[in-house]
C-alpha cells in the first residue's frame, strides 16, 4: 500500500512511449565521489521505477545518452557555466547534434549536479520534453535551512506528526537508513541545512556524548550537501562547566564558546553554526546581564568564525514587561543594533511580527535593518493552521509575503529581494523552515502537509517561483492523475489557507486560537497571567467596536513600516479587507467595501471558510479510483475532521461575537448545527 513514505520522489510509471527517455547515462570523467555514486544511483533507481528497464551507464557517448558533468569535467559546458554564479548551480540542456541526441547536465559542484539530476527527474516526471530541454539554475539564497524544534527527548515543540526521527538514544551506533532518505529528500529540493534541535534549547547537545552522535548525522548528510546546525543555549557555560555567569563580556565565557566551538569542529569539519533564540519566552540570553543582542551574537559569531561557521541570531523576541503592543517589540529592539553585528551573523525574523498566525502583514524587520542580513523564518508545521489534519497548502501565504514590496527603495525591495540580499547587496543570505517532519510514515503527518516542505525547498531556492506551479510540479510526482484530477488538486490546495482565514481569522482577526494548544477556537479566554496571552488583547471586542487601532491613534505600530505602506495601511479606503481589524478598530456596523456592514462581512467570510472545506470535500470524492486507497482514505478523513472542526470554529466564534455585539445572525447566514 502507499502510505506517503516515498513523498514527492515516488517515480511514478510512465508511458514508455510518453517522452524521449534516454538511453543510458555517462559520467564525463573518470571520477568518482559519494555524492557522484548517490547520482548514479538516484538515475538508476528513478528510471527502472518509471520505465521498467535499466539505465544503462555507458563509458562512451551513445545515442541518447544523458551525460553528467561535474567539476574539472564539464566539457562544453564549461564556459557557461563560469558564468552561474553560485557553487551549487546547474545547466541542463538538450543538445539535437545530426545523428546523435543527448542531455547534458553539468554543474561545478558534485553537489551542483545532484541538484541538476533532481531537476532532470523533475522535468520528466512533469512530462517535459526532453529534447528541448535548456535550464540554467542556481539558488538566489545562500543558506536554506530546516529547523527542528526537536527535544532531547524525542519531543517535537509544536509536531503534529509523530516523535522526532532522530533516535538520540540509539545513535551513533545504529543509523536508520531514514536519516539517508531525509537527506535525499532534502537535496531533491535544494534544502542545504538543518538545525537538529528546538530553539528552546538544551546545552546537552554541545556536550562529547551528543556531538558523536550530531557527527554520524552529519556523516550521512554530507554527500547530500546538508550541513547541521545546533541550537545553542545561552547559559550552556554554566549549565555544562559551572561558570558562574554566561555574561558575553566576560573572557572567561567568550574563552569557554572558542573551546567549545573548536570542540565542535573536531567532530564536525564543516559545522554550519548555532541558531539561537535569546531572551524570549524566558530563554535565558545576553539581556540577562544587560547587554544587547548584538553582544551576544557577535561572541558566538567570532567563536564559529575561525572555521567557517554562522550564527543565526532570532528576533522572535518578546519580554517579561507587557508591552503596549507586542508586535512592536523586535522591530525596537534589533533596528538600532543595525551594523553592529559581525559579518557572520544574521538576523532571523518570523514572516510576521505577531506568530505565524494565518495571516500577518510582513515582519518590518524586512526592510528595516540595512546592514544586517535578515533571514526568513517560515513554520511548514501548521501551529496555528489546524495542525496536519486540516489542508492548508502554504505556498500562497509565502508567496504573499515574499512578493509584498517593503518599499525601503524605489525597486528590488520585495521581502523576496530583501531576503535574497539583493536590496542592501548582502553576502549571506537565509531562509529558514520550521519543519514539521516526524516519525509517521508519511514524515508530515498528512499527504498534503508534504507539499509545505516541499514548496519550503522550493521557494528557498527561487523565491519569486510561483506558488501553484511549485503545486503543480509536486501534484506531478505525488501522485498519478488525471488532467482533470490535477486540475481539482491544484485548486483545493491553491484556495485552501484562505478557507483556513475565513474560519479562523478573518478579515486581519488573529490569535484567537485556544491557549496552550494553538488548535481550536478560544476567543473568549481571558485569565492568562499576561495580557498579551489572551486573545482579547489581539481582538479588543466590546459592544460596539472590534479591532486593534495600530494607527497613530493608537499604537503606531504602522510607524515601523516604510512611508507608502505606512500611508496604504493606515488609510482606511486603502487597508485590504484582509487586514483591517489588525490596524484598525472599527464599529460592528462600519461599512465595507462590499457594501455590507462588518458583522455581515465577518460572518459571511466564516460561512465561506466552512463552504470551502465542503467543497474540498465534495471535489476529493470524484477522485476515489484515482488515488491508491490508503492515501486517499486517510485524505478523504482529515477532511471531515477538517470539516467538523470548520464549523466548530465559526459556530464557536460567532456565539463569542454575538455574546459580545448582541447583533442577530444575518439573514441568510448559516445557522449552527
Ligand atoms: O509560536 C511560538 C510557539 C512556541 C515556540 C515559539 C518560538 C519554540 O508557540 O512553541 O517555541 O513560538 O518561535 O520560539
Amino acid at each position: 500500500a502507499e502510505d506517503g513514505y516515498e513523498l514527492w520522489l515516488r517515480h511514478a510509471r510512465m508511458d514508455p512511449e510518453a517522452a524521449a527517455f534516454p538511453t543510458g547515462f555517462m559520467l564525463d570523467c573518470e571520477t568518482n565521489s559519494p555524492t557522484l555514486n548517490i547520482i548514479s544511483d538516484e538515475l538508476q533507481s528513478a528510471f527502472m521505477a518509471m520505465t521498467g528497464s535499466e539505465l544503462v551507464r555507458h563509458d562512451k557517448l551513445e545515442d541518447g545518452t544523458l551525460i553528467l558533468s561535474s567539476t574539472q569535467c564539464s566539457g562544453s559546458l564549461q564556459s557557461d557555466l563560469e558564468a552561474v554564479e553560485s557553487d551549487e548551480g546547474y545547466i541542463i540542456r538538450s543538445e539535437n547534434g545530426e545523428e546523435i541526441g543527448h542531455t547534458l547536465i553539468g554543474a561545478k559542484t558534485d553537489i551542483g549536479l545532484l541538484y541538476g539530476v533532481f531537476d532532470y527527474l523533475r522535468q520528466v516526471a512533469s512530462e517535459a520534453d526532453l529534447t528541448k530541454l535548456d535550464i540554467t539554475q542556481a539558488p538566489a539564497i545562500d543558506l536554506r535551512v530546516l529547523n527542528h524544534w526537536d527535544d532531547l527527548n524525542g519531543h517535537v515543540e509544536r509536531g503534529f506528526s509523530g516523535e522526532s526521527i532522530w533516535d538520540w538514544f540509539r545513535m551513533p551506533d545504529y543509523m536508520s537508513p531514514r536519516y539517508t532518505d531525509y537527506a535525499r529528500a532534502n537535496a531533491s529540493v535544494g534544502i542545504n541545512g538543518t538545525v537538529l534541535t528546538n530553539v528552546n534549547a538544551d546545552a546537552t547537545v554541545l556536550t562529547p556524548r551528543y556531538l558523536e552522535k550530531v557527527a554520524a548525522l552529519a556523516d550521512v548528510f554530507r554527500p547530500y550537501g546538508i550541513k547541521v546546525y545546533l541550537t545553542a543555549r545561552f547559559s550552556a557555560p554554566m549549565e555544562l562547566d559551572g561558570l558562574e555567569t554566561a555574561d558575553p563580556r566576560n573572557s572567561d565565557v567568550q574563552e569557554w564558546w572558542k573551546t567549545k566551538a573548536d570542540e565542535i569542529y573536531e567532530y564536525i569539519p564543516d559545522f554550519g553554526g548555532f541558531l539561537v533564540k535569546a531572551n524570549s519566552e524566558g530563554q535565558p540570553g545576553p539581556q540577562d546581564y544587560d547587554r544587547d543582542h548584538a553582544e551576544g551574537a557577535n561572541m558566538l559569531a567570532d567563536a564559529v568564525a575561525p572555521n567557517g561557521g554562522v550564527v543565526m541570531w532570532r528576533a522572535f523576541v518578546y519580554s517579561a514587561e507587557e508591552p503596549d503592543d507586542r508586535v512592536k517589540q523586535a522591530y525596537d529592539e534589533f533596528v538600532p543594533l543595525d551594523g553592529k553585528f559581525r559579518d557572520n551573523v544574521l538576523v532571523q525574523s518570523k514572516n510576521g511580527p505577531l506568530d505565524f498566525q494565518p495571516r500577518e502583514p510582513i515582519h518590518p524587520l524586512f526592510g528595516g535593518m540595512e546592514k544586517t542580513p535578515v533571514m526568513l523564518e517560515l513554520q511548514l508545521t501548521k501551529e496555528y493552521l489546524g495542525f496536519s489534519t486540516h489542508l492548508a497548502y502554504l505556498g500562497p501565504m509565502w508567496e504573499e509575503v515574499l512578493d509584498t514590496d517593503t518599499h525601503v527603495k524605489k525597486e528590488d525591495a520585495s521581502v523576496a529581494d530583501i531576503v535574497d540580499g539583493k536590496t542592501f547587496n548582502h553576502k549571506l543570505s537565509g531562509i529558514a523552515g520550521v519543519a514539521n517532519i516526524g516519525r509517521d510514515r508519511n514524515w508530515a503527518g498528512s499527504i498534503f502537509d508534504q507539499a509545505n516542505w516541499y514548496a519550503f525547498g522550493r521557494l528557498a531556492w527561487n523565491p519569486k517561483l510561483s506558488s501553484s506551479s511549485i503545486a503543480e510540479e509536486w501534484i506531478d510526482q505525488t501522485f498519478d492523475l488525471s488532467n482533470a484530477g490535477e486540475e481539482t488538486v491544484l485548486s483545493m490546495m491553491m484556495g485552501s489557507r484562505e478557507a483556513v482565514v475565513d474560519y479562523m481569522t478573518p478579515l486581519g482577526l488573529t490569535h484567537l486560537m485556544g491557549t496552550g494548544h494553538h488548535y481550536g477556537p478560544g476567543p473568549w479566554v481571558d485569565d492568562l497571567g499576561r495580557a498579551d496571552w489572551n486573545p482579547y488583547y489581539y481582538h479588543r471586542a466590546t459592544a460596539d467596536e472590534i479591532g486593534f487601532d495600530r494607527t497613530k491613534t493608537g499604537s503606531n505600530a504602522l510607524a515601523q513600516y516604510a512611508k507608502p505602506l505606512r500611508k496604504k495601511w493606515s488609510n482606511l479606503e486603502t487597508v485590504p479587507d484582509n487586514l483591517l481589524l489588525w490596524f484598525h478598530r472599527v464599529g460592528w456596523d462600519y461599512e465595507m467595501k462590499s457594501g455590507l456592514t462588518l458583522w455581515q462581512e465577518m460572518v459571511r467570510h466564516y460561512d465561506r471558510g466552512v463552504d470551502a472545506v465542503a467543497k474540498m470535500q465534495s471535489d476529493w470524492l470524484n477522485l476515489e479510483g484515482e488515488i491508491d486507497a490508503e492515501r486517499y482514505q486517510q485524505i478523504s478523513d482529515f477532511l471531515g475532521i477538517q470539516h467538523k472542526e470548520a464549523k466548530w470554529w465559526r459556530d464557536a466564534s460567532l456565539a463569542y461575537w454575538m455574546s459580545i455585539n448582541g447583533l442577530e445572525l444575518p439573514e441568510g447566514s448559516a445557522q449552527p448545527e
